[in-house]
This record gives C-alpha cells, sequence and structure tokens, in this order.
C-alpha cells in the first residue's frame, strides 16, 4: 500500500441524493439496464498515460504536478503501478490501458526498452491476479520521443520504420501476456506537416504495410483481441491520415484489412474533425468497423484536444444510444483518455475526476436505454423511411434510370415534402435526461 491515496475511501454507490462527493449517484457497477449490469455495458477503463504519466504541462510552462513516483527508474516505475493499481480498486474500474512509455523507464537502446516493459508486464501480471483488474488495450507510445518526430511507419528513414514495427511486436506481446482484449494504433505523428517535404502516396503505402504486418503478428500469436486504429485529424501534426472514421474506412478498403481492423473512437478527436461523438459512433456501426470509445471532452472554445473528463450528460446519452444501437461494446469499452485541469493538483481531483466522469457515463447510459426500450425515437426514424419498406420502393434500388423515368411519367409521381420533425425530437430527447 501507497500513502498516495490516504484517507480517501473506496467509491460506491449512493444514488442521486447522496451529498457525499465520494460516492456514485448513477453508477451503480451491478444494476441492470436492458438486462445487463451497468459495468458490463460501460466497461470502464483508466487511461494510465493522463493519470500517472502526464506531468501537468502545457505549451506556456512544465510540471505543475509532484508527484512521488515521477523519474526514469524501475523502482519509480514499480511505485507508480502501486499507486495506478490502487486507483483501479478505489473506482472500482475493471479495466486499464496504457502506452510502453507510460509505464516504463525510457532506456538507451531498443533492447533496454524491451527489457524494462518485460520486467513491468510481469509487475502487472501479479497485480491483475490479485486485484482483478483487466487489460482492455495496450498500445505503442511512437509520437513523443524525437525519433519519431517525422512519423513512425510513415517516416522517411526506414530505420524508423523498422524501430516503430520492432516496437509495436514487443507492445503486441506485452498486450497478449496480460490477456488485453484490443490492441490499439494511434498514429500519433502519422501525417505531415508541409507537402512540400511530403510523398504522401509512400507514405501511406508504408502505413498500410505496418498495419497489414500487425494484423499478421496478430494471427501468428494467437491474439484474439481487436485490432483497433483511432482516428484524429490534426495535433500533433497538421495532416494526419487517420483523420475520422470515414478516412480511416476508406484507408482499410484500400489496404484490403476492412475485416480486420476496427476503430476506437475518441469524442474529443470526433470534435476536432469537425463530427459530433454520434456521427462517428454510427458511421462506424454502419460500416461494421466500431470498437471501442476513449471517453473525454474537448473545451469547445480553444479548438484544441483538451482531453478534459466528461460532463455533459444529454451529448452523453447520445453517444450511448449509439453504441446500444450498435449492440453494445463485445472486446471495446469506454477508456477515460482524459486528464486533470494542471491546477488540480491532489489526489482526491483524480479520483474526483473519474467519479464525476463514470456517473455521467452511466446517467448517459440510463437515458440512452429507455430511448431505445420506449421505441418512440426508432418508431418515428421508421416513419420518416417508410416509403423505403414498400415494394415500390424496394423496386426502385435495383432499377436504372430508363425505367424510373417511364415510371415516373406513368405514375405521374410528384413528391409532396414532409417535415423532418428535428424540434420535436429533440424535445421527446430531453423527457429522458
Ligand atoms: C491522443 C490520444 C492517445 C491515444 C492512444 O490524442 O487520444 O492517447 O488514445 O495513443
Ligand atoms: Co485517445
Amino acid at each position: 500500500m501507497t500513502d498516495f491515496f490516504k484517507g480517501i475511501p473506496a467509491i460506491s454507490f449512493e444514488g442521486p441524493d447522496s451529498d457525499n462527493d465520494f460516492a456514485f449517484r448513477h453508477y451503480d457497477a451491478n444494476e441492470l439496464v436492458m438486462g445487463k449490469p451497468m459495468k458490463d455495458h460501460l466497461r470502464f477503463a483508466a487511461a494510465y498515460w493522463h493519470s500517472f504519466a502526464w506531468p501537468g504541462g502545457d505549451p506556456f510552462g512544465g510540471q505543475t504536478f509532484d508527484r512521488p513516483w515521477f523519474g526514469d527508474t524501475m523502482a519509480l516505475a514499480k511505485m507508480k503501478a502501486d499507486v495506478a493499481f490502487e486507483m483501479f480498486d478505489l473506482l472500482g474500474v475493471p479495466f486499464f490501458c496504457f502506452h510502453d512509455a507510460d509505464v516504463r523507464p525510457e532506456g538507451a537502446n531498443f533492447a533496454e526498452n524491451t527489457r524494462n516493459l518485460e520486467e513491468i508486464v510481469d509487475y502487472f501480471a501479479g497485480k491483475m491476479e490479485t486485484t482483478g483488474t483487466k487489460l482492455l488495450w495496450g498500445t505503442a507510445n511512437l509520437f513523443s520521443h524525437r525519433r519519431f518526430m517525422a512519423g513512425a511507419a510513415t517516416n522517411p528513414d526506414p530505420e524508423v520504420f523498422a524501430f516503430s514495427a520492432a516496437t509495436i511486436k514487443t507492445c503486441m506481446d506485452a498486450t497478449h501476456k496480460l490477456g488485453g482484449e484490443n490492441y490499439v494504433l494511434w498514429g500519433g505523428r502519422e501525417g505531415y506537416e508541409t507537402l512540400l517535404n511530403t510523398d504522401m502516396g509512400r507514405e501511406r503505402r508504408q502505413a498500410g504495410a505496418m498495419l497489414q504486418m500487425v494484423v499478421d503478428y496478430k494471427h501468428k500469436i494467437g491474439f484474439d483481441g481487436a485490432i483497433l486504429i483511432e482516428p484524429k485529424p490534426q495535433e500533433p501534426t497538421k495532416h494526419q491520415y487517420d483523420y475520422d472514421v470515414a478516412t480511416v474506412y476508406g484507408f482499410l478498403k484500400d489496404f484490403g484489412l476492412e475485416n480486420e481492423v476496427k476503430v476506437n473512437i475518441e469524442q474529443g478527436h470526433a470534435i476536432l474533425a469537425g463530427h459530433s461523438f454520434e456521427h462517428e459512433l454510427a458511421l462506424a456501426r454502419e460500416l461494421g468497423i466500431f470498437g471501442s470509445i476513449d471517453m473525454n471532452r474537448n473545451d469547445y472554445q480553444s479548438g484544441w484536444d483538451t482531453d478534459q473528463f466528461p460532463n455533459n450528460i444529454p451529448e452523453m446519452a447520445l453517444a450511448y444510444y449509439e453504441v446500444l444501437r450498435a449492440g453494445g461494446f463485445t472486446t471495446g469499452g469506454t477508456n477515460f483518455d482524459a486528464k486533470l485541469r494542471r491546477q488540480s493538483l491532489d489526489a482526491e481531483d483524480l479520483i474526483l475526476a473519474h467519479v464525476g466522469g463514470m456517473d455521467a457515463c452511466a446517467a448517459g447510459l440510463k437515458a440512452a436505454a429507455a430511448m431505445l426500450e420506449d421505441g418512440k425515437l426508432e418508431a418515428a426514424r421508421d416513419a420518416r423511411y417508410a416509403g423505403w419498406a414498400a415494394p415500390e420502393g424496394q423496386d426502385l434500388l435495383a432499377s436504372d434510370l430508363a425505367s424510373i423515368e417511364a415510371q415516373v411519367r406513368r405514375n405521374d409521381i410528384n413528391p409532396a415534402p414532409r417535415s423532418g420533425r428535428q424540434e420535436r425530437l429533440e424535445n421527446l430527447v430531453n423527457r429522458y435526461l
């Protein structure tokens, strides 16, 4: 036991009337929602990087957090793991996620990085065994170290491609060993700053070749989790090749990997791409590539990826509505890819940020389930498309332009516009919140 969270109680459900800050008001892990315990719907995960590795810097200033485990030694990495697993327990989050660089000291070379990672993986395995915490996904940080400044798979230097491929292999091995349910690839610097120095076609082919190797290795080692790409339009690089769900789907089709790879959709990334979270979720569902979510919130004024803890229940209800319409998570879950504000210095800030986020997700999920169970939204949607269910509608799609022209003339088809009833539906949604 460390004393980092000293005095902070384990969080339990006390219901909406509780005035205890350290309690859930909506998240009751075993409460059944549409016949399934809430914990199995939401599958919460805590993100190692924001909560335990990020020092609190911004573009104008450095470290604000003063954590006893900061430093690049194995002993400190183990202290960090002790604290992390204590937090998972206090909150009752069933899963966690990590990058290699979050959990191990940076080595002098690839071999040392790998040794450090393997030692921590063994340490994690012991902790996962005793606490029951599971790994939602692992990933490789191929964007922080300066060697990756011009990309990893898409780097102009083949040696960086090789270093990246080798690192991904070790991170897939680590994820597999820890029973991870997914492996994530976020293309941190897989994009470009200026076309003046960039061969876009070559870089895309390199990324395609790397992804094929990842899929091949997954099958070779018998990893039965999902491979997930996490779309993001910009930041850190200006033009990223994995801009949004539609772009990633085009990329997967291009390289014949659309049945092998799914997406991990992040709220803030959807907003940066000019979409809503629910748009990205719905599109992934329709394309058959919905995998998992990174839950957070961006500041709508700043235009940056601010990775705040989520608190907007109406937005979350619409997001979980799309998750439920996708049939819910299978290997995926709700990962809090969210960090404290840099003035939130205290251990209790870290706990309360997660408590609020988990509660907001639970409230959103419950509202989404009620909307789906009542069926009014779906009935309205079905009514809007009712013409397509009729045989004339069905036949149209298999017809041709000349036959359709004849049909329009013959039947004097003269469509009458109908209301989309948007405000009525918005009012309906608000009744569930
Ligand atoms: C960056 C981001 C990453 C990925 C994992 O914006 O979201 O933390 O989730 O590399
Ligand atoms: Co993310």
